[in-house]
């Protein structure tokens, strides 16, 4: 398929080490991708579902104990530990690729190494990265043409050049306990090994557009996010895109494609989606920050989609989908999950392959049950999706779930305020990892298990690219998740959220005031236009509310979390923290 010396060799090493009976390089015709459907199908690693209904859709169940991504066997492999930081788990890369070697060792024997090239954004953009993925599993192989772009035009891109990331994946035996994923930031190497689960195995997601990508914006002066992207159009045809992160699980893909309420639609307000989970930024020749989204699909969470949570998500999987761990219908072969309607399928197998009563009280998909789609069917997929320039970014937004402390909504001061407020952004886990659900824990911008270097020298990358971006976004926190005393959600959510990215907007525009509180400014109630909404403006003032005592409590552990960091967190994010407790008095 090349002839790059370089990939070659590579190839040739790898294939020595993980010994498969043969190669199989994807060039990314649709009459390769169907063959290897069809293998698949023959061996049970995926079933097609009713054509009528789900055309070009396949269901997929991981093994029982593979489900999520592994936080605690993830790791970065720099030469020293002070570079990997605190928050990663890390250990010396000799040592790990002794390790590994030991693992991958005749891995494949017995079955086919499918290389896959592929890119990350449009190939030949300024954003564009390439990296080839060396696997075992076919799921992966289907998997990756649907959230990269894969094939024949990468190598070509590539050239003779040595500029891609080596990744390689085996499935090999699906151990837990030797389960690793491993970033070797200063080699551009990927390994992951014993995994089947789209987070640990599709490398050019998280391990790639993130991890990797991360320390190489950090080196080449952009950044890798783990944000949405999306575009607000307004009745005058101008758009204006915004960026979002959250954490795992916490509705990134619901506001990416959110659907505008009435008293917006009926002025002609549009929303369109640019990208549900990544966006890679940089600055442009015009001053501003730029963003593309570099995957090529969405591997969104099942359990909770339904036709007034994202229609738009809902739409998109209906063809050309992977579903992995959902509900199998298997009266007219269709997939369900928790949350999609009310009315689960009798006769039907749960996500562990078993056969699946609704009445037993179990969840019949798993929580962390997935869609594998393509972001060109989506209803609302932006005309920039393709645009090699990305979309100019006009503010970024934060946020995270919290049950109390953090309002509504609130603008930061500045952009090093603005960074602050990202830096100690903290979240209710969910279950896109394993480990507890439920439990607070602090996650920088979104991107505590996806940083590939120090969280210290990340938060200075940051203060360090607002000094080169001459007209920066502004920077916002939003929180949907606040509760009343019997824990239920005050704000309604979903389409009702781009309420309050109106107001954001017109903040960035200079169209309304604002309230200085000590974390920054928070909106005069009447801003927010609540119009058609079961909810009264003194409920309003209770969810913009900023109780002092809470965040005096926050401030203490802002000053635990940034020591837990460590020496290398920037000193104007100390300054910024210095002022919070002052403004706190
Ligand atoms: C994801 C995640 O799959 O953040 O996007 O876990
Ligand atoms: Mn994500």
């Amino acid at each position: 398929m090349t002839p790059n010396k370089h990939i070659l060799k590579w190839v040739d090493e790898m294939a020595a080490m993980t010994q498969p009976d043969s190669i199989v390089w994807i060039d990314g015709s649709e009459e390769q991708i169907e063959a290897l459907r069809k293998e698949a199908m023959s061996t049970g690693e995926i079933i097609k579902l009713n054509e009528d209904i789900l055309p070009n859709c396949y269901l997929h169940r991981t093994a029982v104990n593979d489900v999520a991504r592994v936080e605690g066997r993830t790791y970065i492999c720099t030469k020293t530990k002070e570079d990997a930081g605190t928050i990663n788990n890390w250990m010396d890369p000799a040592e790990m690729y002794a390790k590994l070697t030991k693992l991958f060792t005749g891995s494949m024997k017995g079955r086919t190494m499918y290389a896959i090239p592929y890119s990350m954004s449009v190939v030949g953009s300024p954003f564009a990265k390439y990296g080839i993925e060396l696997t075992d599993s076919i799921y992966v192989v289907l998997n990756m043409a649907i959230m990269t772009r894969v094939g024949a035009e990468v190598i070509e891109a590539l050239g003779d050049g040595d500029d891609f990331i080596k990744g390689l994946h085996s499935k090999a035996q699906l151990e837990e306990e030797n389960r690793y994923i491993v970033h070797f930031p200063e080699d551009n190497t990927i390994w992951s090994v014993n995994s089947g689960y789209g987070g640990n195995v599709l490398l050019g997601k998280k391990c790639f557009a993130l991890r990797i990508a991360s320390f190489l914006g950090r080196k080449e002066g952009w950044m890798a996010e783990h944000m949405l992207i999306l575009g607000i159009e307004n009745p005058k045809g101008e758009i204006s895109y915004i960026t979002a992160a959250f954490p795992s699980a916490c509705g990134k893909t619901n506001l990416a494609m959110l659907i505008p309420p009435e008293i917006y639609k009926n002025q002609g307000y549009k929303v369109w989606c640019v990208g549900d989970d990544i966006a890679w930024l940089r600055v442009g020749e015009d001053g501003r920050l730029w963003a593309v989204n570099p995957e090529n699909g969405f591997f969104g969470v099942a359990p909770g989609t339904n036709n007034k949570s994202n229609p738009n998500a809902l739409a998109t999987t209906m063809r050309d989908t992977i579903f992995t761990n959902v509900v199998h219908n298997t009266e007219n072969n269709t997939v369900w999950w928790e949350g999609l309607d009310k009315n689960p399928p009798k006769n039907a197998i749960n996500w562990k392959g078993e056969p699946w009563d609704a009445e037993s009280g179990e969840k019949g998909a798993h929580p962390n049950s997935r869609f594998t789609a393509l972001a060109k069917n989506c209803p609302c997929i932006s005309s920039e999706f393709n645009n090699p320039k990305g979309v100019p970014v006009t503010a970024i937004v934060f946020g995270g779930r919290r049950a109390k402390t953090a309002p509504l909504v609130y603008q930061s001061r500045s952009w090093n305020h603005g960074v602050f407020v990202g830096s100690v952004m903290a979240s209710e886990t969910t279950a896109a990892a394993t480990g507890a659900v439920g439990v607070v824990r602090r996650d920088p911008m979104a991107m505590r298990p996806f940083v590939g270097y120090d969280m210290g020298d990340y938060f200075a990358h940051w203060i360090a690219m607002g000094k080169k971006i001459p007209n920066p976004p502004k920077i916002f926190n939003v929180n949907w998740f606040r509760t009343d005393d019997e824990g239920h959600f005050i704000w309604p959510g979903f389409g009702d959220n781009m309420r309050v990215l109106m107001w954001i907007l017109a903040r960035c525009r200079d169209e309304v005031g604002a309230v200085e509180t000590p974390i920054g400014y928070v909106p005069n109630p009447e801003d927010i236009n609540i119009e058609g909404l079961d909810l009264d403006l003194d409920t309003l003032k209770g969810l913009l509310n900023v109780d002092k005592a809470l965040w005096k409590e926050e401030a203490d552990g802002i000053d635990e979390f940034y020591k837990s960091i460590g020496a290398r967190v920037p000193k104007e994010l100390w300054d910024e923290y210095e002022t919070l407790k002052n403004n706190l008095k």
